[in-house]
């Protein structure tokens, strides 16, 4: 097994044993973003063989705050899978994931594909839907600590989404107001111009970064895009509420 296929199998087991595991990069200090994508590829490819089916995108590190935390002034992504959807009001074991937290998002429903370098008007033409959503990122390593390299090749910290209702994304979605409460407590407050300045650009990146990695977002996928504010720790007993103005609330417990 060559060394790539050997870091998607330590994140993959990382994963699904909720264990946490060591940082590529303090050892292979030759390894790159484009092999770390790779690497991402392959850990969701042993998902998908068993049986999990792609259902789109997410991107990260699309804040200000959470660019200048990894030290990069770039977007990443990573890919979605429908063992990682929590239906909206459930319960999520905590006993699933290494040191879970949440972030309150906006998610995209694709209705045309995109792909390359696209301007934000055919973007927002391709969006059938947005809704209010919850992100729960679970880094595979070791005291959540990473540098971009090791966060690419765990799929960018993804490890589950919740979505709201779907709304008419011809509103102005530019500037809305966000509020995350945990247990009825408000712990968050933002907006949605903390993605990118307007989160028609996540989308926008989007469609250039998964056309670099030769894919492309399709009709049906959902994109997730991006974390609003800094992410809270999750623990048994919360219930966890987001708020997007004008789009509604979505919620989840923690057992
Ligand atoms: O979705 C995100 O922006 C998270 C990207 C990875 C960084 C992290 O785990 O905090
Ligand atoms: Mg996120």
């Amino acid at each position: 097994m060559d060394r790539l296929a050997k870091y998607a199998e330590m994140l993959d087991s990382a994963q699904r044993k909720a264990t946490a595991t060591p940082q590529i990069t303090p050892v292979d200090t030759a390894f790159t973003v484009e092999e770390a994508y790779q690497v991402q590829k392959l850990s969701v490819d042993r998902r998908l063989s068993r049986g999990e089916r792609r259902i789109g995108v997410k991107m990260g590190l699309t804040s200000r705050a959470k660019m200048l935390q990894v030290g990069v002034d770039e977007v990443a992504w990573g890919r979605l899978t429908d063992a990682m959807l929590v239906e909206e009001g459930s319960a999520l074991s905590r006993a699933r994931y290494v040191h879970p937290r949440v972030e309150p998002e906006v998610a995209f429903l694709m209705k045309a594909p995109l792909v390359g370098k696209v301007t934000a008007a055919a973007a927002l033409a391709a969006v059938e839907a947005i809704a209010p959503a919850m992100e729960i990122i679970d880094s595979r390593y070791e005291n959540f600590k990473f540098a971009l390299e090791d966060v690419i090749a765990d799929n960018t910290s993804s490890s589950g989404l919740v979505i709201g209702s779907w709304h008419d994304p011809r509103i102005d979605f530019s500037n809305l107001g966000v509020i995350l409460e945990i247990d009825g407590e408000v712990v968050q407050v933002g907006s949605t111009a903390a993605i990118l300045g307007h989160p028609i650009r996540s989308l926008v990146a989007a469609a250039r970064l998964v056309a670099e990695a030769g894919e492309q977002i399709n009709a049906g996928d959902i994109v997730m895009a991006g974390g609003i504010t800094a992410a809270p720790n999750l623990a048994p007993g919360q219930t966890v509420r987001t708020t997007v103005q004008n789009l509604g609330a979505v919620m989840f417990q923690v057992e």
